[in-house]
Formats: structure tokens, C-alpha cells, sequence
């Protein structure tokens, strides 16, 4: 019989190729060794660190699935594996990261000419340039399709008016893909503009109690002119931007399963050092079952993505697929990462601990990209009552033989 890794429960390594192991060793250590130890910082100053993106440029981590302009053109099962590695030190690093690829290269590739994909994809994996996306509006989240951005053709190209708000990098950003409803026949399509343009500007939305090593801002624009070259022709309707969406939500699948992975590292090693009537903490029940629960949810999550990348990789992609897994993987990581939050007492409070910032992070990765608006309101509400139960049932019982392998500590009988 094979032994448990309460690490990998359920054997991912074995599912990966070499090439995709070997992008996930180099985006975990960079990632442990060069963000985690800047994390605390960012957190608490909520400055942008502009040094980040040109590092992950140089491992090949920007926009990877693309193949040429200087991207590794990767499997989107390797995109995952950085998403979560990424994340397993911090959302608002993996969000930067992912508007990056998955919302501002990926259009630019699907839906830009020849010469657009030149002049910027080589510049964005480098992480040269900093890139944003617009559809959310003060007016229009949930419904970007009621958007009242507008672009009306004029001599030489098009004029921008219209507002949009909580958007990832912008007041960092050196351009901006930006959805607009186009006067000339009613279909929303996008358009890179680029900073400094008469009219736009991107001020950001300080204070925030989430995403706080990320900068998120408004984007306004008054008359912005552009020439012909900033439309993407080939974007065709509210569709267009939607499939932009596919792949940063696959993302976050994985993502948020990285959080919630730092998070149950973290307080199971807390409960076996923490004593409390003479015992530590993991060797009592219900300290194990959330810990547990955790766990599984994190395996059972992270094979839901792996099996969605790999139809992803073979163009057997529906999105609904993507919407399963985000929906359920961001609701899971919140309501695990919240639940194993108190098992470290007082300490929670305290930001050297990791897990409230991942708690509150998770809140955020469960609202942008589609509000989870299917999950059980009551999932991730803190009904936690059935934690107390006795371990009565088969499902006790076998939280408690994972709890056992998970701590070492039987807790069968006390
Ligand atoms: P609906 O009629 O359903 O669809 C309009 C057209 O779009 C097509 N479509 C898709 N195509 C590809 N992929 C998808 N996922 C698609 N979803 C829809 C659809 O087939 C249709 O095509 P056609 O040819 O028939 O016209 O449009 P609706 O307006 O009724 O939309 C419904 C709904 C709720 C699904 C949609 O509005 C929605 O997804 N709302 C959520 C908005 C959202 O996710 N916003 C995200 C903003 S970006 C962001 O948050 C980035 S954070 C990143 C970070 O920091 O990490
Ligand atoms: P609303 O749409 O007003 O929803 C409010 C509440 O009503 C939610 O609980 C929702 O679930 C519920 N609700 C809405 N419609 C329904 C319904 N039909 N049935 C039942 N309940 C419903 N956007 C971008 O375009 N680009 C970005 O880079 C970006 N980055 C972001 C970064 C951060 C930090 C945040 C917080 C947001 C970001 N967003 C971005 C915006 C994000 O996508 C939106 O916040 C999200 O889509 C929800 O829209 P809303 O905030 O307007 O909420």
C-alpha cells in the first residue's frame, strides 16, 4: 500500500508532467523566497511593489500559456500551478499576476492584430509593462451587459466616455484593455488605451481591508481620443470579453487553493505546538475535524481544476466547467480558511500569523470574477454548529482516521 502525504492526499504529483513539475518548483521557490518575506510589508503600507512583475517576467511566469512573444507557452495545468503558488503567499500578488495574463496578454492574443500582439505581449511577459482590464462600472458589476461605456467612431478613430471601477492595477498600469458599447451598431467591444492620454485617468481606491498588496482603482475617461489601432478587431460582443473571463476564473480555482493550503499548514502546526489542558491542540476532535475538513477540500479542489485544465488543454473547455470550480473552490477556501482561522485564538488577530489576511483575501477572490451567488448562503456564513457534533456516523469516524494521519495523534478515545 502506497503511504499518505497528508500534503498531497490524493497523489496530484502524480498527475503533473516533468515540465509541468518543474515550473511549479521554480514558482514555489521564488514565491517562498522572494514574496513571503515581502508580504507583511505590502500588507501594511499597501504600496505596489514595482520590482515583482519584471521577477516573475524573468522566470517566464507572465501570460505562460501563450506561445511566442517571449512567453513559455506552458499547459494551462502549469498556469494553475503558479496561480496557486503565487497565492499561497498572497491573493493580491496572484490577482496582479493574473489581470496580467489571463485578462490583458490573453485578449491582446486572442483578439489583437499582428502588429498589436508585437508591439506589447513581449514588453507585458517581461513584466515591462503593467497591464489592467475594465468592465466593472459603478452602475454595472454582476451585469456588465447594462455597461454605459461608450466608444462613438469620429475622424481618425474613436472617442472613449464612460467610468469603470474596482479594477486590478490601474492606477499602476501603463495600459488598459477597456470594454466599451460601441455606438455605430450596440456590441461591446475592447480597446487598449495606453496611460497619459488626454482624458483618462486611474486613481485608486485606498484603505482597502483585502488585496491589500494589490492596487485596485477607478478608470475614467472624459473624450479620450484614440486612433484606429487601439480597437481589438477582433473582439465581437459582450462574448468576447466574457471568454477573457474563462481563463482568469480557471485561475483562481487553483489559486484560492493555495491560500487555503498556507492556511492549514499553518494552524496544524500551530495545534501541535499550542498546549492547552496539558495536551496540544491536535489531539483534540474538533480540532482535528476542521483541520480535516480543510484538507479535503483542498485535494478534492485542487483534481476539479487539474481535470479542468486538462480538457482546457485539449479544447474540451465548456465554461461552465470553470464556473463550477471557481464557484466552489473560492467558496470552499473561504469558509475552510475561516473556519481553521480559530484555531489560533488570540493570535488570529495578529497579521504575523498569515491566516486573517488569507481569510480576508479569500472574501474578496469569492466576490470578483462572479459572485459565488449559487453557493449555500449558509456555507459561508460561519454556521459552524455541526462542527460540534459527536463522532458519531462514518463521517466522524473517518475525519478522525485522516485527523490521526494528518497529526499523528489518535484521537479515538480520551
Ligand atoms: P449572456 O446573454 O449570458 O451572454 C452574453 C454572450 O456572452 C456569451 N458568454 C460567454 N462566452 C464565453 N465564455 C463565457 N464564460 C460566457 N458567458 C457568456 C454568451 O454565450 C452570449 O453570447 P452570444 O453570442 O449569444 O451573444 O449575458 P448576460 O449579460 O445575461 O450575462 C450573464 C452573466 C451573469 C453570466 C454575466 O453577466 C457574468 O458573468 N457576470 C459576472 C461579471 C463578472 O464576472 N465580472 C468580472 C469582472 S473582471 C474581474 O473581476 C477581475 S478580478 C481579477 C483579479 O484581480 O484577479
Ligand atoms: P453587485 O453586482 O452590485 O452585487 C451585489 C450583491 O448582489 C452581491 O452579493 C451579488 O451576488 C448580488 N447579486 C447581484 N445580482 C444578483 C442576482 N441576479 N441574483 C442574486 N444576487 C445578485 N472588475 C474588473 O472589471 N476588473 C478588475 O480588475 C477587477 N478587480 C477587482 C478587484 C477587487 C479588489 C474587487 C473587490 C473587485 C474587482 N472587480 C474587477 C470587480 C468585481 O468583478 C465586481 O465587484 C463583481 O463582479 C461584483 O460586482 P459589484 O461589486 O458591482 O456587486
Amino acid at each position: 500500500l502506497a503511504e499518505f502525504n497528508w500534503e498531497d492526499p490524493l497523489n496530484l504529483e502524480s498527475q503533473l508532467t516533468d515540465e509541468e513539475i518543474a515550473i511549479r518548483d521554480v514558482a514555489h521557490s521564488y514565491c517562498q523566497e522572494n514574496l513571503m518575506p515581502r508580504v507583511l510589508k505590502g500588507w501594511r503600507t499597501e504600496e505596489f511593489d514595482h520590482d515583482i512583475l519584471p521577477e516573475m517576467g524573468k522566470l517566464g511566469l507572465l501570460g505562460p500559456t501563450i506561445k511566442g512573444y517571449g512567453c513559455a507557452g506552458v499547459s494551462n495545468v502549469a498556469y494553475g500551478l503558479i496561480a496557486r503558488e503565487i497565492e499561497r503567499v498572497d491573493s493580491g500578488y496572484r490577482s496582479t499576476a493574473s489581470v496580467q495574463s489571463s485578462l490583458v496578454m490573453h485578449p491582446i492574443n486572442e483578439f489583437g492584430t499582428e502588429a498589436q500582439k508585437e508591439k506589447y505581449l513581449p514588453r507585458l511577459a517581461q513584466g515591462e509593462i503593467i497591464g489592467a482590464f475594465g468592465l466593472t462600472e459603478p452602475n454595472h458589476g454582476s451585469d456588465p451587459g447594462g455597461m454605459e461605456t461608450t466608444a462613438e467612431e469620429v475622424d481618425g478613430g474613436f472617442v472613449l466616455n464612460g467610468s469603470k471601477t474596482w479594477i486590478t492595477n490601474a492606477p499602476v498600469a501603463d495600459i488598459f484593455v477597456v470594454w466599451a458599447r460601441c455606438k455605430w451598431d450596440n456590441r461591446v467591444r475592447g480597446f487598449i488605451l495606453e496611460k497619459g492620454l488626454k482624458g483618462l485617468s486611474a486613481p485608486p481606491i485606498e484603505n482597502k481591508v483585502a488585496l491589500r498588496v494589490s492596487k485596485t482603482g477607478s478608470i475614467f475617461m472624459d473624450s479620450v481620443h484614440v486612433s484606429h489601432d487601439a480597437l481589438l478587431p477582433k473582439s465581437k460582443g459582450l462574448g468576447s470579453a466574457f471568454s477573457c473571463l474563462n481563463s482568469a476564473r480557471y485561475g483562481i480555482s487553483w489559486g484560492v487553493m493555495g491560500a487555503l493550503e498556507d492556511c492549514l499548514a499553518r494552524t496544524r502546526e500551530y495545534a501541535l505546538e499550542r498546549k492547552q489542558f496539558k495536551r496540544p491542540l491536535a489531539s483534540f476532535q474538533l480540532i482535528q475535524k476542521k483541520l480535516v475538513d480543510a484538507q479535503t477540500e483542498v485535494a478534492l479542489g485542487l483534481h476539479a481544476s487539474l481535470q479542468v485544465g486538462r480538457l482546457k488543454d485539449q479544447g474540451k473547455v465548456a465554461p461552465e466547467m470553470i464556473s463550477m470550480v471557481k464557484r466552489n473552490n473560492c467558496g470552499k477556501a473561504l469558509q475552510h480558511a475561516r473556519v481553521i482561522l480559530d484555531i489560533l485564538g488570540g493570535n488570529a488577530s495578529s497579521d504575523e500569523y498569515h491566516v486573517g489576511r488569507h481569510v480576508a483575501n479569500l472574501q474578496v477572490t469569492n466576490t470578483y470574477e462572479g459572485l459565488s451567488l449559487l453557493l449555500d448562503p449558509s456555507s459561508i456564513g460561519g454556521d459552524t454548529d455541526h462542527l460540534l457534533d459527536p463522532p458519531t456516523g462514518t463521517n466522524d469516524i473517518h475525519a478522525l482516521i485522516l485527523g490521526k494521519a494528518l497529526t499523528g495523534i489518535p484521537a479515538f478515545a480520551n
